[in-house]
C-alpha cells in the first residue's frame, strides 16, 4: 500500500533515529525514504518507526511533546543541545546534557536570583530549578531532601553537583557567608586528592560523595557534611595508558614553588614510577616470580604518557588548593605535613627490590633505591631501618599445640615486597584522603540543624580495557542507584496509581533486579564467592572467576565469558580470565523527598557542539528515561494529599470556604480555577496533576487579590 508520505523517525544504529518519509507498508515492515539523502532508503520493522510530529519545534518538558516516544525524546534533547539549551525535563526529572563549554550567564548570580522561589516549569529548565524545588519542598513539607545526580563517566555529575551547592549556598544572593564558603571550598580540595584524568573524563571523580547542606528552622545555612565512598586505590600505584594518577601528585611536582619541592625532595613527575603509567605493577605468580607490565602498553602510549595534560594547569591548581586548604583551617605546618605524605607516597613508589644474594633467601632494597627509601622514611617521620624491614619481611607468629609461639620475621620474595610496598602506599594515601575529608568536615561550623539537602555524586558507570574490582564496585553502585530510581519512579508510581484507583495502563521497564541478585545474593552471589575465595590459603584470580562461571554461569544471560576467552581456538573456552557482566548499562536509602538529575554525555570525544545520537539514545534507554516518558504519557507526576492542599491554600480564602472538608475544598478549587478534567484526577487520598498543571494551579491560587475574589465567587456558585 502506498502512503501519503508521512514524516516519521526510523531507528538508525549510529544516529539513534533519522527523519524519513513513509513510502510503502508491507506486512510488519515499511519502506522508508530518509529525508537526508546521505542515508540510503531502507526497509524498517514497524517497531523501529515512530511518528515525528513537528521535528523542528523543541519543548522545555518532554512530556509536552505531541508524540511521546524515544525518537521524539532524543530529537527534542538534541535540537535543544544545538541551541545551547542543555536542560530539559521529563516531568520532575531534570535531564542535563554536558555542553563541554561555558554557556554565558548560565550560572551567574543573576540567574540564581531569577530561579528563587519559582515553581518547576515557570522558567526554562535548569539545575537551579531542581535545587530550588528541593529547598521549597524542604520548607513546605518540613522534611530533608536529597538530589541524586547520575549519569555515566564524564556526563557532568560533579559539575552539576557544584552548581547545586553554589545555588543552595548563595540562595538569597547575599554572597556565600563563612559556612557556605567552607562548603564550596571543599570541592577544589576533594578534586585535587580524589579526581584524576581518565580516558573518559579529564577530571574524573575516583570516589563517591554525599554532600549535605544543613539548614536551621529559619531555613538559613548552618552547616555542612561530606561523606565519601570507595576511593579508587589501584590508581595510586598504576594507571592505564593516557591516564593520570590523582591530580595532587602533579600539583606538587610540577605546580608547587621550588622551595617546597626542595623540602619534599621532589623532582620532575616523570622520575616517579607511580606517575609513569603503571610501569610498576606486578602480576606475578610465586612459581615464576616474573615481572609483567600490567598495561602491556604500546611504545607510543609510553612516549605520550599522561604526565602533563594540556588543559590542566598544575601551577594555578596548586595555588588554588593551597589557598583552599588554608581557608578550611589548615595551618602552614599542617599543610606541609599533608604535602609530605603525598611526596612520601611518590618516593615509596621508587623503592625497588632485588634478590638478596645472602643466605636469607628473600630480597632487599636495591642499592639505587636507597635515596628513595630514605626520603620516604624522613617525610613520614619514621626510622628508615624500620621501613626497610617492614617492606622486605613479614611477621609470623609460630604456634605450638595451639599456643602462640615466638614471633619471627620471614623474608619476602621480590614480588611480595613489591606488593607490600604498593599496599603501604595505598593505605597511606587513602588514610590521608580520610583525614582531608575529616578536616573539611570539622572546619565547617555546625550548629544544631533542622533539615538538610543532600546531593549524591558517585563515580559514573564505566568500563575500560582492564576492569578491576574497583570498576566492579563502581558499576555495582550504579546498578543499585538505577534500581532505586526504578523503584522510586517506576514501580512505586504505578503501585500508587493502582491504589488510588487512577486506571493508568501498566508500563514495562528494564528491571535490573536479576543483576543485583547475581552480585549480592547471600548464598551464591559474586560477593559471596569473592568472600569464600579470600578465605582460602592461596586465593587466586583464575580460581575465583572459574567458580563464578561454574556456580552462576549456567543459563544466566547477565553473565558471559570475556571476549578474549571466547575467541580462543579449539573451542576450549576458558573461564579463568574474568567474567563479563551485563549491567543495566546503571545503597543508599533515601526517603529523607528525592529529586533526580540525569546527566547525559553528548559525545565520546569530550568536545562541545558535537552529538552522537546513538550514544545519547543508549543513555536515555539505560537510565530508564524512555520508560519514565512512557509512564508520564499516561501518568500524573505531581500530586498532593487533600489535607496538604487544604492547609497550604486555605489562608488565601474566606473562613466560609476554609471550613470545607479537605477533599471538598480541593474539588471546589480545581473546578473553579477552570482546569480541564484531563489535567487532573482525584484519587482516594490526593489529587494528581498532569505534567506542569500543578504549578499552573499554584500560580493561579497565589495570583492577585482581584483574581482571588473571582475564584471565591466561582467556588461558591460551584458549591451551590
Ligand atoms: P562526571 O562527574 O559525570 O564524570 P564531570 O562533572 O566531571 O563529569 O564533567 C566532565 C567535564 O565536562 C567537566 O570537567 C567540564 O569540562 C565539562 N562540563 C560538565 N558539565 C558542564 C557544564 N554544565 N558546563 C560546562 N562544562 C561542563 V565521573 O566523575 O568521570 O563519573 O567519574
Ligand atoms: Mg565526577
Amino acid at each position: 500500500m502506498t502512503m501519503d508520505k508521512q514524516l516519521v523517525w526510523v531507528r538508525d544504529p549510529n544516529e539513534g533515529f533519522i527523519l524519513a518519509r513513509l513510502h510503502e507498508l508491507m506486512g510488519e515492515e515499511a519502506d522508508v525514504f530518509p529525508i537526508d539523502n546521505k542515508y540510503p532508503k531502507r526497509v524498517c520493522s514497524f517497531e523501529d518507526i515512530f511518528p515525528a510530529g513537528d521535528p523542528v519545534k523543541d519543548v522545555d518538558d518532554n512530556c509536552e511533546l505531541m508524540f511521546l516516544n524515544e525518537a521524539t525524546l532524543l530529537n527534542n534533547i538534541l535540537t535543544r543541545y544545538k541551541k545551547s539549551k542543555i536542560y530539559t525535563y521529563v516531568a520532575n526529572i531534570l535531564l542535563a546534557v554536558n555542553p563541554y563549554e561555558d554557556i554565558p550567564d548560565m550560572y551567574s548570580s543573576n540567574t540564581i536570583k531569577k530561579y528563587q522561589g519559582k515553581s518547576l516549569g515557570e522558567l526554562p529548565p535548569h539545575v537551579f530549578a531542581i535545587a530550588d524545588k528541593a529547598f521549597r519542598d524542604m520548607k513546605s513539607l518540613k522534611m530533608s531532601q536529597s538530589i541524586i545526580v547520575s549519569g555515566e563517566s564524564g556526563a557532568g555529575k560533579t559539575e552539576s553537583t557544584k552548581y547545586i551547592l553554589k545555588y543552595l549556598c548563595d540562595l538569597w544572593a547575599k554572597g556565600a557567608g563563612p559556612v557556605e564558603q567552607k562548603i564550596l571550598d571543599a570541592n577544589p580540595i576533594l578534586e585535587a586528592f580524589g579526581n584524576a584524568k581518565t580516558t573518559r573524563n579529564n577530571n574524573s571523580s575516583r570516589f563517591g560523595k554525599f554532600m549535605e547542606v544543613h539548614f536551621n528552622n529559619k531555613y538559613q545555612v548552618v552547616g555542612g557534611h561530606i561523606s565519601h565512598y570507595l576511593l579508587e586505590k589501584s590508581r595510586i600505584c598504576t594507571q592505564s595508558a593516557e591516564e593520570r594518577n590523582y591530580h595532587v601528585f602533579y600539583l606538587l611536582c610540577a605546580g608547587a614553588p621550588q622551595d617546597l619541592r626542595t623540602t619534599l625532595k621532589l623532582t620532575k613527575p616523570d622520575e616517579y614510577l607511580y606517575l609513569k603509567n603503571g610501569c610498576t605493577q606486578y602480576f606475578t605468580s610465586p612459581a615464576s616470580d616474573k615481572k609483567i607490565n600490567a598495561n602491556s602498553m604500546s611504545k607510543q602510549h609510553q612516549a605520550k604518557g599522561g604526565l602533563r595534560d594540556p588543559i590542566l594547569d598544575d601551577v594555578e591548581d596548586f595555588e588554588r588548593l593551597n589557598q583552599a586548604l588554608s581557608r578550611v583551617g589548615l595551618t602552614a605546618d599542617e599543610k606541609l605535613a599533608v604535602y609530605k605524605v603525598v611526596a612520601a607516597v611518590l618516593h615509596l613508589g621508587n623503592v625497588e627490590f632485588e634478590e638478596d644474594s645472602g643466605a636469607r633467601g628473600g630480597c632487599g632494597v636495591a642499592p639505587k633505591s636507597e635515596p628513595a627509601l630514605q626520603a620516604a622514611a624522613s617525610l613520614l617521620g619514621i626510622d628508615p631501618a624500620a621501613l626497610r624491614l617492614s617492606l622486605v619481611s613479614r611477621l609470623m607468629q609460630s604456634s605450638r599445640g595451639g599456643a602462640k609461639g615466638t614471633a619471627i620475621m620471614v623474608p619476602l620474595k621480590t614480588y611480595e615486597a613489591n606488593n607490600a610496598r604498593d599496599a603501604l602506599a595505598k593505605a597511606v594515601y587513602s588514610r590521608l584522603f580520610d583525614y582531608i575529608v575529616h578536616r573539611i568536615n570539622t572546619s565547617i561550623p555546625f550548629q544544631a540543624s533542622a533539615y538538610y539537602i543532600g546531593v549524591l555524586d558517585i563515580a559514573g558507570f564505566e568500563y575500560f580495557q582492564m576492569n578491576s574490582f574497583e570498576q566492579f564496585c563502581i558499576n555495582y553502585c550504579n546498578e543499585k542507584l538505577q534500581q532505586f530510581f526504578n523503584e522510586r519512579i517506576l514501580k512505586n508510581e504505578q503501585e500508587l496509581y493502582k491504589r488510588e484507583g487512577l486506571n493508568v495502563p501498566e508500563i514495562r521497564f528494564v528491571d535490573n533486579q536479576d543483576c543485583i541478585d547475581l552480585i549480592e545474593s547471600k548464598n551464591h552471589g559474586i560477593f559471596h564467592l569473592l568472600d569464600e575465595e579470600s578465605k582460602l590459603p592461596k586465593p587466586e584470580f583464575g580460581h575465583f572467576t572459574h567458580s563464578v562461571h561454574k556456580q552462576l554461569g549456567v543459563n544466566n544471560n547477565r553473565l558471559q565469558l570475556p571476549r578474549s576467552s571466547r575467541l580462543k581456538a579449539h573451542r576450549t573456552l576458558r573461564d579463568d580470565e574474568g567474567f563479563l557482566l551485563r549491567h543495566f548499562a546503571g545503597a543508599v536509602c533515601y526517603n529523607t523527598g528525592t529529586n533526580f538529575v540525569r546527566c547525559i554525555k553528548p559525545n565520546s570525544r569530550m568536545v562541545g557542539r558535537t552529538s552522537e545520537g546513538g550514544l545519547v539514545l543508549t543513555q536515555l534507554q539505560c537510565s530508564g528515561t524512555t520508560a519514565v516518558l512512557e509512564l508520564m504519557e499516561h501518568g500524573y507526576p505531581s500530586r498532593a494529599p487533600f489535607h496538604d492542599l487544604h492547609s497550604m491554600y486555605k489562608a488565601y480564602l474566606p473562613p466560609k470556604l476554609q471550613a470545607l472538608s479537605p477533599k471538598l475544598f480541593c474539588e471546589a478549587m480545581v473546578h473553579s480555577l477552570g482546569l480541564s478534567d484531563k489535567d487532573y484526577k482525584f484519587g482516594v487520598t490526593r489529587v494528581f496533576f498532569r505534567p506542569g498543571k500543578y504549578s499552573e494551579f499554584d500560580t493561579m491560587m497565589k495570583s492577585d487579590p482581584e483574581n482571588l475574589k473571582s475564584i471565591v465567587e466561582a467556588v461558591l456558585s460551584w458549591l451551590v
